[in-house]
C-alpha cells in the first residue's frame, strides 16, 4: 500500500500527461481521465488507473488536478461530476485569468469542494525537474495540506490567499516572455538584412546582451518599489532626449533593413514623445510603469 496521496489528473494533453507521469514516477496512486481516452494509454501502461467517467475520476481521489485547454473546458468537464465534488480538493492548473479563477473557485466551493488555483511555469519536459516552478493561490491551509504532493511537479510557490493571484502572476510572467520573444524575432529580422549574419551567430550576441541587461532588472524593480512607497527618486535614469534619439535610430535602421512591421517601435517612440510633452526630462522604470498604468 502506497503512503503517497492518491491523485486524479483530468486533462491529458502534453502537460497533463507530464503531470500524471511525474506522480506515477514517485509512487502516487494516480487516476486519469481525458476526453480523448487514448491519450491516457501510456500512463495506464505505467500504472495509472483509467476512470470510466469523469465522475468516477473525481470520486477516486481526495486531490483532483485539472489541466485542460481553458476554464470553460474545465467547467464543462466537471459539470457531470458535481455530485462527487464534495470533500475533494480541486487544483486547477489550466491557464486562465484572475476573474475566471474567482468564478471557478465560487463554483467549485459551491459544490462542497476546496479550490486552489495554479499556474505552471514550465514546459512538459521540465516538469519534475529543478527548472519547473508552479504558482498557487487560495486558502493556505488547503495548499499546505497538499503541498508535498504538489512539489512533485516542481517547486510549489504559494503566492497568497487571493484566489486570482497565481493566474495574475502566471499571465504577467507570460506577458514578459511574449515581449522577450517578440523582441528576439524583431531583432533577428533586422539583423538578417545583412547577408553575412546567420540567425544563430547573431543570437549569440543577443543572448549575451540580454543576459547582461536582465541583471539590471532587480535594481529597476527596487526603484519602482521605492517610488511607490514614498516617492524616493530612482537610482537608474536616462535622459529622455537620449532615449528618443536612440529609438528614432532603431526605427530608421529597422525600416532600412526591410522590416515592414515597425508598429512596436513607433509605439515606443510615441510613448517617449508623450513623456517629453508632459514635461519630463528623465526616463526611469517608475516613469515607464506609471505610463503603462495611467498614461504619463
Ligand atoms: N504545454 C505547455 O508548454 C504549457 C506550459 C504552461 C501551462 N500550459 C497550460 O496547460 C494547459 C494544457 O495545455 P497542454 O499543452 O497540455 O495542451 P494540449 O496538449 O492541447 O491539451 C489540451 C487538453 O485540453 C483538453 N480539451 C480541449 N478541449 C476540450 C473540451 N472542449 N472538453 C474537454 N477537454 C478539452 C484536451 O482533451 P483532448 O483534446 O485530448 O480530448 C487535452 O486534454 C493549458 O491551459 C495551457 O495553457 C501548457
Amino acid at each position: 500500500m502506497s503512503s503517497h496521496e492518491p491523485v486524479t489528473v483530468i486533462g491529458l494533453g502534453v502537460m497533463g500527461q507530464a503531470l500524471a507521469g511525474a506522480l506515477l514516477a514517485v509512487g502516487h496512486p494516480t487516476t486519469v481521465w481525458n476526453r480523448t481516452a487514448a491519450k491516457g494509454d501510456a500512463l495506464v501502461e505505467a500504472g495509472a488507473v483509467r476512470a470510466a467517467s469523469v465522475a468516477d475520476a473525481v470520486a477516486a481521489s481526495p486531490l483532483v488536478v485539472l489541466c485542460t485547454l481553458d476554464y470553460p473546458t474545465v467547467r464543462g468537464t466537471l459539470e457531470p461530476a458535481v455530485g462527487q465534488l464534495r470533500g475533494r480538493t480541486v487544483v486547477n492548473l489550466t491557464n486562465g485569468s484572475p476573474a475566471q479563477a474567482d468564478e471557478m473557485a465560487a463554483w467549485v466551493t459551491g459544490h462542497g469542494a476546496e479550490y486552489v488555483d495554479g499556474g505552471i511555469m514550465a514546459v512538459p519536459p521540465t516538469i519534475a525537474t529543478d527548472e519547473a516552478f508552479l504558482l498557487y493561490s487560495g486558502p493556505e491551509r488547503v495548499f499546505a495540506a497538499h503541498r508535498e504532493t504538489l512539489e512533485v511537479f516542481g517547486e510549489a510557490r504559494y503566492v497568497g490567499a487571493e484566489i486570482g493571484l497565481a493566474s495574475l502572476y502566471d499571465l504577467a510572467l507570460l506577458d514578459g516572455m511574449g515581449f522577450l520573444f517578440d523582441g528576439f524575432h524583431h531583432s533577428v529580422a533586422m539583423a538578417l538584412s545583412h547577408e553575412g549574419a546567420g540567425a544563430e551567430e547573431f543570437t549569440g550576441l543577443l543572448v549575451r546582451w540580454l543576459a547582461n541587461m536582465a541583471k539590471l532588472l532587480p535594481a529597476l524593480a527596487a526603484d519602482i518599489d521605492a517610488d511607490r512607497a514614498d516617492g524616493t527618486a530612482p537610482q537608474y535614469t536616462q535622459g529622455l532626449d537620449v532615449q528618443l534619439a536612440g529609438q528614432v535610430n532603431i526605427l530608421r535602421a529597422a525600416r532600412d533593413a526591410g522590416v515592414v512591421d515597425t508598429v512596436g517601435l513607433e509605439h515606443g517612440k510615441a510613448k517617449l514623445e508623450a513623456l517629453i510633452a508632459s514635461g519630463l526630462t528623465e526616463w526611469s522604470s517608475p516613469v515607464s510603469v506609471r505610463q503603462l498604468r495611467a498614461g504619463p
